[in-house]
């Protein structure tokens, strides 16, 4: 295929998964249909968040996913991806997260890092990360039954939708096995340890710097962090309360707003 074709096609499919976001509405694996590679896929997403930046938005960080043996196993995906956060993605701690105009939202108990400074290969996490906080990931696939190959998933901004940060702190001295929960509406329904997470949740840090680096994308001073989901992601219902509890860190937690478009909404 030409070069030209290949950029049309990354084009196209980036504007499909940016439509699927916007408009709620779940569509068909299109990226490994079209035999997309990786590689591929992360120019896609490139192009994808490229979108947002032009309709406003500013890149403040990056997620690394699928770093946990229990996401490995929820998705059927063996590989380390990551994606892109922006500003409008961030809801405050304790926040609202309208759940009307998503298809079918997850919340999953993350540990976040803010970068002192630019990242460069070979850093040392203790020079290059300035603070830790517990938070919560809110995923949502734009593809039917929340089912995604690698490339798919990779395209898709690895299902990024928002993300709370939980009170910043120094990090501690030891950080690589914490115990984490996830509660909704005051019960524990994720139970996992920061281990689960590359075997220590710092390892985010150098993959993060290592694969981005890879696509071209250096971590910048001030930027967050979300190193992966240490346990398997829990479905948001309209009008729940999510708490994600990371031992010695504190708590990050949102509620979903009822959805508008539900029967018997009364607002
Ligand atoms: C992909 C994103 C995975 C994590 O923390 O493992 C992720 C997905 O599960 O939809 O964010
Ligand atoms: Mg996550």
């Amino acid at each position: 295929m030409s070069t030209s074709t290949v950029a049309g096609q990354i084009a196209a499919l980036a504007s499909r998964l940016d439509e699927a976001a916007a408009t709620g509405t779940a569509i068909p694996q299109i990226v490994s249909a079209a035999g997309l590679t990786p590689d591929d896929a992360y120019a896609v997403q490139q192009a994808l968040v490229d979108r947002r930046i032009e309709r406003g938005e500013r890149l403040v960080g990056l997620k690394m996913g699928l770093t946990s043996r229990a996401k490995m196993a929820q998705m059927g995906v063996e590989e380390v991806i990551w994606g892109r956060l922006t500003d409008a993605m961030r809801v405050p701690d304790g926040g609202g997260v309208p759940t009307g105009g998503l298809i079918h939202p997850r919340v999953e108990p993350e540990v976040a890092f803010l970068l002192a400074r630019d990242a460069r290969p070979g850093d040392d996490f203790g020079s290059a990360v300035r603070a830790v906080a517990p938070a919560l990931e809110l995923i949502d696939s734009r593809y039917a039954d929340f089912r995604f190959s690698l490339p798919d998933v990779i395209a898709d901004n690895t299902s990024a939708s928002g993300f709370v940060i939980g009170p910043w702190q120094p990090v501690p001295a030891g950080i690589d096995n914490l115990g984490v929960l996830l509660e909704i509406d005051g019960r524990v329904v994720q139970t996992g340890s920061t281990a689960a997470i590359l075997g220590d949740p710092r390892r985010a840090f150098s993959e993060a710097v290592r694969l981005g680096g890879r696509q071209g994308v250096t971590l910048r001073e001030g930027w967050v962090l979300l190193a992966g989901a240490a346990t398997a992601a829990v479905p948001l219902a309209p009008g729940a309360r999510v708490r994600a509890v990371v031992e010695g860190l504190g708590t990050a937690s949102l509620h979903s707003l009822p959805s508008l478009r539900s029967p018997g909404a009364t607002s």
